[in-house]
């Protein structure tokens, strides 16, 4: 190879590198600005909106929070419904999504999570002076409600003989529901289902049975997002630094048992 030739191999060779680096950053986070976080606008006790601050708090906002400082990256956050998450992440509308998203292989022909960070299961909830009802195996012929879109709106409706699945955009909407008697059960994620029964619904509801179908969540990316590999080694060092048992702790009144495994 001549000199010109070896010169003419290198240049293409450095363009072909930046054109792969530019291609693989979608949307806001090039040229380092903000990166824009989706969350879902309600989802206690991992997101949702302090009427006093006017802020979102919660643990999957605090956890995010901790790994965004462990990689210095400046962020702003987008809330949304939780069906528009997925869909925004593939527009790149959106960097990253947090809402404590379930790891589900349809999910991940769309977008790439990064790994587990809190094992979660789903939990039937039905009034507080109910009697007939359980668990899950007591559902034939009544109505349940859920959140559409969600991984516990596939399990009800794959329950054999539950007369109607009732989808609200948002859990609160199939909580109220519940109340007002409109529903005879909701079936959704154990942490909130708990966390709702010992506030806004203590006295009110109670949730029966046994945990149904082991859940993991993970923070979701659009497809080829080279973030993924950047968050999972800060979370991993949250794990093993005791940030991350603070925030649990902090939300969930007691340190975790386990950390989740990949
Ligand atoms: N974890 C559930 C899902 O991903 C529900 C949620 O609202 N995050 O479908």
């Amino acid at each position: 190879m001549t000199t010109n030739w070896r010169k003419f191999g290198t240049l293409t060779l450095v363009i072909l590198l930046v054109l792969t680096a530019a291609g693989c950053s979608k949307g806001p986070v090039s040229g380092g600005k903000k990166l824009v976080v989706g969350t879902d606008t309600s989802f206690v006790p991992f997101e949702f909106l302090n009427k006093d601050t006017g802020k979102y708090e919660g643990f999957d906002m605090d956890l995010w929070a901790a790994v965004a400082k462990e990689l210095n990256m400046p962020y702003e956050l987008k809330p949304m419904d939780f069906n528009g998450l997925i869909p925004a992440l593939q527009s790149g509308t959106i960097d990253v999504a947090l809402a404590g998203m379930t790891i589900k292989d349809e999910r991940k022909e769309k977008v790439d999570f990064a790994d587990p960070y809190y094992d979660a299961g789903l939990l039937v909830l039905v009034r507080a002076d109910n009697t007939d009802i359980t668990g899950v195996k007591d559902l034939q012929g009544k109505v349940v409600a859920t959140k559409s879109g969600t991984t516990s709106f596939d399990y009800a409706k794959a329950l054999k003989d539950v007369k109607v699945v009732k989808p609200f955009p948002n859990i609160d909407g199939a909580y109220m529901e519940l109340i007002n008697k409109g529903v005879d059960a909701v079936i959704f994620d154990s942490p909130n289902v708990l966390y709702f029964a010992r506030t806004t619904g203590q006295g009110k509801v109670k949730p029966v049975g046994e945990l149904l179908e082991g859940q993991q969540y993970g923070i979701a990316f659009p497809k080829g997002s080279a973030l993924v590999q950047k968050v999972n080694p800060a979370l991993e060092a949250l794990m093993s630094n005791g940030t991350y048992d603070t925030i649990y702790e902090k939300w969930f009144g007691q340190k975790p048992e386990k950390h989740p495994k990949k």
